[in-house]
């Protein structure tokens, strides 16, 4: 608002910026009314009702209903807006759209590494385009971290051992740091960067600017075969595990009856504790690769697994063989 050029507020740049700020400034501005208020009044009153006279008795307070009702009244509905408002943003902050353009975010002590989706990737910088829902899915491979966009007016968690998510629309192009804002070692202080929002047709140009990135899909499908989930995950489907063509996006039918949506954190919880979810008709034989891959190879073999939508394609039947004869 109009602090926002000053050195109080960072400039706002998404669409959380704005009903943040107002918030925080009505929170604020009400705190600030009461507690002058009371202090103004503890100072006038205590001179104009102080004892002149040695032989003064103070007089006895009866109460006053109606002024009961209305002190209690008034900060109950000042209270509840700051509720109320703060659920409305809190909930649009929770809830990501569906349209969202995704990146990973990994931190480790102590940098922030950024993947998009078709596999470009950015070590403590992130680039956007502007006026675009986007989302951060982010994992920690060591301690919990958290990523913080100050002039976009949102933080989140990074922990280890699950994705958590943050969305977010930058209104303005330009260059905005991002910092860890969760004490992580001796390098916290190091653990910052930038995010740089551009026009579509500029960041179109980036994008595509990275053509020697390593593919995640095929990265993935290496680590596939390295550490042998090849040998369970036969394409057909009569290996000693499920088939994973199409089963990024489905519902996958538990043993325990119940159903689960197959993401991003289904994939990874499978590969890390498998035994956490068990697939309906199978057993629980698969082994956790808990500690032997890192969150970057869970984000490969995700994107694999992701790739595989069509019918397997003919070439891999005959790779595939060696190992059936293995078993
Ligand atoms: C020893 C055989 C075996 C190996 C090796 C193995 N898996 Fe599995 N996997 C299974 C079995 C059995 C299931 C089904 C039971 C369960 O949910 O744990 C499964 C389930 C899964 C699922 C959930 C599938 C679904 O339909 O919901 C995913 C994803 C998965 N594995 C990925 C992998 C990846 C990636 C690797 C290699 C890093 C791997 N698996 C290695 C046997 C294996
Ligand atoms: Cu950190």
């Amino acid at each position: 608002m109009q602090l926002q050029n000053s050195s109080i507020l960072p400039e706002q740049a998404s669409n959380f910026a704005g009903g943040v700020d107002a918030l925080t400034l009505y929170i604020l501005g009400t705190s600030l009314f009461f507690a002058l208020l009371v202090v103004v009044l503890v100072v006038i009153f205590s001179l104009k009702y102080r004892r002149k006279k040695q032989t003064e008795i103070g007089v006895p307070v009866h109460g006053s209903v109606p002024l009961e009702i209305v002190w209690t009244l008034i900060p109950l509905v000042l209270a509840m807006v700051m509720f109320a408002w703060g659920a409305v943003i809190y909930m649009d902050f929770r809830r990501a759209p569906s349209d969202t353009l995704d990146v990973y975010v990994i931190g480790k002590q102590w940098m922030w590494k950024l993947q998009h989706t078709d596999g470009r990737r950015e070590i403590n910088e992130l680039h956007v385009p502007v006026g675009r829902n986007v989302k951060l899915i982010m994992a920690s491979e060591d301690v919990i971290h958290d990523f913080s966009i100050p002039n976009f007016r949102i933080k989140m968690d990074v922990v280890p051992g699950r994705y958590t998510t943050l969305w977010f629309r930058a209104t303005k192009t330009g260059r905005y740091h991002f910092y860890c804002s969760q004490y992580c070692g001796t390098s916290h202080a190091l653990m910052t960067g930038w995010v740089t929002v551009m026009e579509p047709a500029e960041y179109a140009a980036w994008l595509s600017g990275g053509a020697q990135d390593a593919n995640p899909a095929g990265a993935g499908e290496k680590l596939f075969t390295q550490y042998s989930c090849n040998t369970c995950h036969l394409p057909t489907g009569k290996g000693r595990g499920p088939s994973l063509v199409g089963l990024y996006g489905s519902k996958v039918k538990l043993a325990d009856g119940t159903t689960v949506q197959a993401d991003d954190a289904y994939v990874r919880e499978s590969i890390l504790s498998p035994k956490a979810k068990i697939v309906a008709g199978y057993q629980p034989l698969m082994p956790s690769f808990q500690g032997l891959v890192t969150e970057e190879q869970v984000l490969s073999l995700t994107a694999y697994i992701k790739s595989l939508q069509a019918p397997a394609p003919a070439s891999e039947a005959p790779a595939e063989a060696p190992h059936m004869g293995k078993k």
